[in-house]
This record gives structure tokens, sequence and C-alpha cells, in this order.
């Protein structure tokens, strides 16, 4: 059970420690770093209030990447540990859940404004679902690209227990000839020329029952940086719809237009999605589900290990199909083993993964590749994009055995 109590608590013991040198100065406060694998890629270990120590990309506003151990640590990603995303440094840290509300307008029947308790008594539902940031391993591009250069850690896989959106859209009643629902969340930007961030669905998504108002993720309220007291969850979707802080939807009749649908989050509009590198895409579509990712956990790459007999685990996803296979090799990809698939919770979340592989005695080169339900797999080589978004080529893990 979560009441008001434990939100206000939570909100105040993150206001209460930001005000702490540590908080003010993030990227200061911890001596620690760790190397990320491309050019560029030392990086501090930050701490923030309700986080563990996290791999530092921005202070302002703060970007957090999850070290990619956690990975191995279990399918669901603790909430100290999930990665952070924000656009704009202007963060809402003098909210106060006991008079948040979440206004729904525009053409709709009936204008709600609902508070945290009025959401709370409406009937939830829970989802397993992964969060991954469009850029994602974006530092790994060949050549490289503009943007946050992140490794693997910008993804996480959580259970989302909140209200469906559709719930609240058919309580306001959406009018006929609405096109997309608007998203917008509290943070804006500090500078007023930056465009706020606000982000759009479909009508017909956002009707779709899966995707959710969250207002508790792993049984707790959502820590403040991943969008406390209320985020969109949209299942199998990349997590620039995701959006934190989250009180304002309103419903129009056009497609949205705004910086943040109409210029950003855009992937090539062709079989691929993807382009020879060094190249522009004649047209663009916004960036949408998913691409089928694998990855093995247990074995950093560098690794020295035993010949013989070893073990492997990984986690594999996609875009809402689920995962069908996951396949291993132990030979730079000349031959395949199929892995067995961990326990299922649900075609959104990440799935475990385990298997024996023989090593000989010298280098080798692990690799794995995941196969979605629809047949979907991963290219052996990464394809490529000028923004460096839905990056799932096959990894490789450089192993020396002894
Ligand atoms: N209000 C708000 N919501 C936002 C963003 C933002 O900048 N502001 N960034 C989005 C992006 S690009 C991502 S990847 C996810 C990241 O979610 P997380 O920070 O909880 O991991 O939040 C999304 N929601
Ligand atoms: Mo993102």
């Amino acid at each position: 059970m979560i009441d008001r109590r434990n939100l206000v608590k939570s909100s105040a013991a993150f206001l209460a420690t930001l005000g702490t040198g540590v908080a003010a100065n993030p990227l200061r406060a911890f001596a620690e770093s760790l190397t990320l694998p491309f050019d560029n890629g030392e990086r501090p270990l930050v701490r923030y209030p309700q986080k563990r120590p996290m791999i530092g990309l921005t202070a302002r506003p703060p970007q957090l990447e999850t070290p990619f151990s956690v990975f191995n640590d279990g399918v669901i990603t603790p909430n100290d540990a999930f990665f952070v995303r924000y656009h704009l440094a202007g963060l809402p840290y003098d909210l106060d859940p006991d008079t948040f509300s979440l206004e729904i307008k525009g053409k709709v029947d009936k204008p709600l404004k609902l508070s945290m308790a009025d959401i709370r008594k409406m009937p939830s539902v829970e989802v397993v679902a992964v969060n991954q940031c469009s850029g994602n391993s974006r530092g790994l591009f060949m050549p490289r690209v503009a943007g946050g250069q992140l490794g693997n850690g910008a993804m996480g896989n959580a259970r989302w227990k909140g209200v469906p959106l559709k719930t609240v859209l058919d309580k306001a009643g959406v009018q006929s000839g609405a096109k997309q629902v608007v998203f917008n969340g509290m943070d804006g930007p500090v500078v007023d020329k930056t465009p706020d961030f606000a982000k759009a669905l479909d009508v017909d998504h956002a009707r779709d029952g899966d995707v959710m108002l969250a207002y508790a993720m792993n049984g707790e309220n959502l820590p403040f940086l991943n969008g406390f007291p209320l985020r969109l969850v949209v299942p199998g979707y990349y997590g620039t719809y995701w959006v934190k802080h989250l009180n304002e939807i309103t419903v129009i009749d056009s497609v949205f237009d705004n910086f943040w649908m109409k210029t950003a989050y855009r992937i090539p509009d062709n079989d691929c999605n993807c382009v020879e590198p060094g190249t522009a895409p004649k047209a663009t579509i916004p960036i949408n589900r998913f691409t089928v990712r694998s990855f093995i956990t247990n074995v950093a790459d560098g690794a020295t290990m035993k010949a013989g007999n070893t073990a492997l685990k990984g986690i594999a996803f996609d875009g809402g199909k689920g995962i069908k296979e996951v396949s291993v090799s132990a030979d730079g990809g000349k031959t395949w083993m199929p892995t067995q698939l961990g326990k299922d919770l649900g075609k959104y979340s990440f799935r475990e993964w385990t298997t024996k592989v023989k090593l000989a005695a010298g280098p080798s080169e692990l690799k794995v590749r995941a196969t979605s339900n629809d047949g979907k797999t991963q290219p052996m080589e990464s394809l490529w994009n000028p923004a460096g978004y839905l990056r799932n080529g096959v990894e490789t893990v450089r192993v020396t055995a002894t």
C-alpha cells in the first residue's frame, strides 16, 4: 500500500538532500569513474537522491546511465539503479503531491482536473515493461553521431502500476475528429528559447488500453527523477513518449508539430529505418517501437576465463511481440546454439536467457542474437542513422580462455 504520507515523505526527502553539497555539485562529488567502450567514454560515478552511484552524463539537467552490471542481477531494474533522461534543466523540484493535478482538456466533452487521490481511486493495472532511450548505445555508432554519448545503460525494466490512459480519456469523452493526444510534464526550459518538452500519440494508440498513467514502479512511488508523482508508460515504445511529471493532457484534431515531434526523434522512413553511414534520410517518421535486442550480462568484454564449459546468461527484449528465441555463438558467429528462456513476465519485459558453451583455449568472440515472435531479428552489424537511434546489431563479447 502506498499512502499519501509516503508520497509527501519521498518528495520531501528528495528536496532535503537536494540542498546538500553532493546534489548541488553531483559531477564533482564522486572521485570514482569508469570508462565506456568508445573514445571520450570516461564518465564519473555520481550520487543523486534515491539513486545508487550512477554513470553521470550531464548535471544540468541530470542524466544518469545504469552501470551495465546491474542487468546481470535480475530482469527487474531496481528503482535506485534506473536510468534518468531529461532535456530541460527546469525540473519541478518544488512540486507538492497534495496539490498536484492532472488536467485533461482540448477536444473532449468534459474537461477534467484530477488529483493524485482521484487517480488512485480508479481501478489500477500493472505491466512489466522496458523503458529505453532512443539514444541508448549511441556512443557506439560508427561513424560517431551527435547527441548524448550513451553506452548500453539507458534502458531498464520495471513493474509499472497505474491507471489505463483509456479510462481517463473515456471519462473525459474524446470528441469525434480527434487525431492526437499531447502530453506535457511539469519540467520546463530555463532559457526561454528552448522549446518545452511535450510529446503526442495517435488517439487510437492512446486508447489501446496498454498506455498507462503510472504512479508506482516496482511497488514503490516513482522516484522523483523518474517522473514522480505521475508519468506516462507507453509499453514497447521508446522512452521519449514516457512523459514524466505529467500534468497536462490535450486532445487535438491535428498532428502535433512541436520541435520534439516534427524535428527531433525521427527515423528514416524506409524498410530498415537506416541510411548509408554519413548520409541524410530523404524522408523521416517519428520514432516508435523498440528494435529487438539481446545482451550477454554475465561476461564483460575483455574477460579472461577458464577453457571448457562456461555458463552464459543475459537478457533480450523487443517492441512488444515478445521474444521467441535467443541464440549464442562462441566462435565469432560461425555456429549458433539455442538458449533456454527464463520466466515470461509479459511481452514488454526483459526476458532472461541462459545456456552453456564450450570455450576453446585462446581468444573467442561470444555473440548473442534474439528473434521476436513476429520473426524480426538483429542484424550482424548495426545499421546507421544520423540521430544514433534504434541500435540493435548483434553484440559481441571478446574473451580469452586459458
Ligand atoms: N517531463 C519529461 N519527461 C520525459 C523526458 C523529459 O525530458 N521531460 N524525457 C523523455 C525521454 S527522451 C526518455 S528516454 C525517458 C526516460 O525516462 P527515465 O528518466 O525515467 O529513465 O523520459 C522521457 N520523459
Ligand atoms: Mo530518450
